[in-house]
Formats: C-alpha cells, structure tokens, sequence
C-alpha cells in the first residue's frame, strides 16, 4: 500500500512539471523596437505595417542569414537588397501608402504608411 501511494505521488510530480514546462513561451518575446525599424528575420518584416510621417527615416534590418530585398511594389520609391546583417534605410518623402516585398521571397509583404508631418 505505501509503495502504490509513492507511485501516485511520483506520477502526480511529473504531471506536475509537464505542466510547468508547457506554460513556456515557445518563442522568446519579441525585442522592443522603435516607431521607424523593421526587422526583417524569418522570412518576414516585422512589423508587417508600419506608420511614419513624412520627412522620418526607417530602418530595415536583415536578421536572417539569407539576402533579402525591400523592394516598392510600384518599382521606383525604393528599391535596395540587404545583405545579411545589413541595414538599408529609406526617408519617407510623399504620403501615401507604399506597398512592398522581397523580390527573392515574393510572399514577403510589408506596407509602409507615409503621413503628412
Ligand atoms: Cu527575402
């Protein structure tokens, strides 16, 4: 009878962790970043959207370890490939919406919302 209860006792524990365990996050949280960056890692920019006014700079980043492009879908706003571990920065001239992608990873989006200053 005492070796059953130790059993339960032991099954319990172990129920016990897995639970800890899965309450995990899976990813690490994202690092905070300011009104004008976007990262591009995973195959992504992030954020995907993101709103500056005229005359401000924003700043992608390539996390991956691959090439990426920012490229503007109507083909002449900007238009630059990032290295890995580069930067490329573009100052927001005209508001408007600009829509953009990689042209290496087609399903890569971001759109960039230009606002009066
Ligand atoms: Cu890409």
């Amino acid at each position: 009878m005492r070796t059953r209860r130790r059993a339960i006792s032991l099954v319990m524990l172990v129920g016990g962790l897995a639970a800890c365990v899965s309450e995990r996050p899976t990813t690490a949280p994202e690092p905070p970043t300011d009104g004008n960056s976007v990262a591009i890692k995973n195959f992504a920019f992030v954020p995907p959207n993101l709103s500056m006014a005229s005359g401000a700079t924003v700043t992608w980043t390539n996390q991956d370890d691959v090439a990426h492009t920012v490229s503007a879908d109507d083909d002449k706003t900007f238009d630059a490939g990032v290295e890995p571990g580069q930067t490329f920065q573009f100052t927001a001239g005209a508001p408007g919406t600009y829509t953009y992608f990689c042209r290496f990873h087609p399903f890569m989006k971001g759109t960039l919302t230009v606002t009066a200053p």
